[in-house]
């Protein structure tokens, strides 16, 4: 019998801890996928940020190196450095790459180092309890701004696919959805070109995946996946921000 869909060779069959309907499992699926495209899974280590991905060394058949919260991008910095031979990903929420992490993202993109990073936008710190981030949008409710977030007070959400776009070290940023199929598909082409970056040498990749907190939100999978359409893509807008030359 032909096999027409199965699980990417890079991730194993372990049953992972995401909650229903969260985007987690999906993004990991196109990492794991795009590992096999390349054939690279044997000399590639992924980063892992303190937030829920913090077990994903449980799924992935790549080595997985922690971090502290925020610090994946310096961690991959040295690793990449020592071992330019292997390839390095990092994988941040939102919570710990725009905001504790901030800077560690912003100079480590400033710097073009020759790494891929897979950014999850959820709008919420999701393993604490559903705090406000950086990219809670105005007016939304979390733990922390019950009455809405206030841009007087807060500020306004972070829109990070657009600031390390213009930096020069930056080689690929950008940003994707992941609700329906079409989306999903987009989204995965976005990795493999990241991916694609560091292995030709560009420098600092990037790729923003607008995903869903079912649990923090408050709400059922389908009605997050609704909100991410209603609410999060007009306010972070899908595309390519940046794609340099490949030069030889
Ligand atoms: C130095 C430090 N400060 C705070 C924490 C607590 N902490 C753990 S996860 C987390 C938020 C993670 O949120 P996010 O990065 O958005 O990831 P998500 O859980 O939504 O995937 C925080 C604040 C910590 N572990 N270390
Ligand atoms: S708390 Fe949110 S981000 Fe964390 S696993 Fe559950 S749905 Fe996903």
């Amino acid at each position: 019998m032909k096999t027409v869909f199965s699980k990417p060779q890079a991730l194993n069959d372990a049953v992972m801890h995401y909650c229903p309907g969260c985007s987690h499992g999906v993004a990991h699926r196109l990492v794991a996928e795009a590992l096999d495209h390349y054939g690279i899974t044997e000399r590639t280590v992924g980063v892992a940020p303190v937030g829920c991905a913090v077990l994903m060394y449980d799924y992935f058949n790549c080595d997985i190196q922690e971090a502290p919260h925020g610090r994946a991008p310096a961690i991959a910095t040295g690793m990449k450095r020592s071992r330019p031979d292997l390839i390095i990903f990092t994988y941040q929420g939102d919570g710990d790459l725009a905001s504790i992490g901030l800077s560690e993202i912003i100079h480590c993109a400033n710097r073009g180092e020759n790494i891929t990073v897979i950014f999850i936008n959820n709008t919420v710190y999701g393993m604490t309890g559903g705090q406000m981030a950086p990219t809670t949008l105005p007016g939304q409710k979390t733990t922390t701004s019950p009455y809405g977030r206030s841009l007087t007070a807060n500020g306004y959400p972070m829109k990070m696919a657009e600031m390390l776009a213009p930096l020069e070290g930056t080689s690929y940023v950008g940003r994707m959805a992941l609700d329906t199929p079409g989306n999903t598909l987009k989204a995965r082409k976005m990795i493999f070109k990241a991916f694609d970056m560091q292995i030709k040498g560009m420098g600092f990749s990037f790729v923003e995946l607008l995903s869903t907190c079912p649990t923090n939100w408050g709400m059922s999978p389908s009605q997050s996946i609704k909100r991410l359409q209603d609410e999060l893509i007009p306010y972070f807008p899908l595309g390519v921000f940046k794609e340099k030359e490949v030069v030889d």
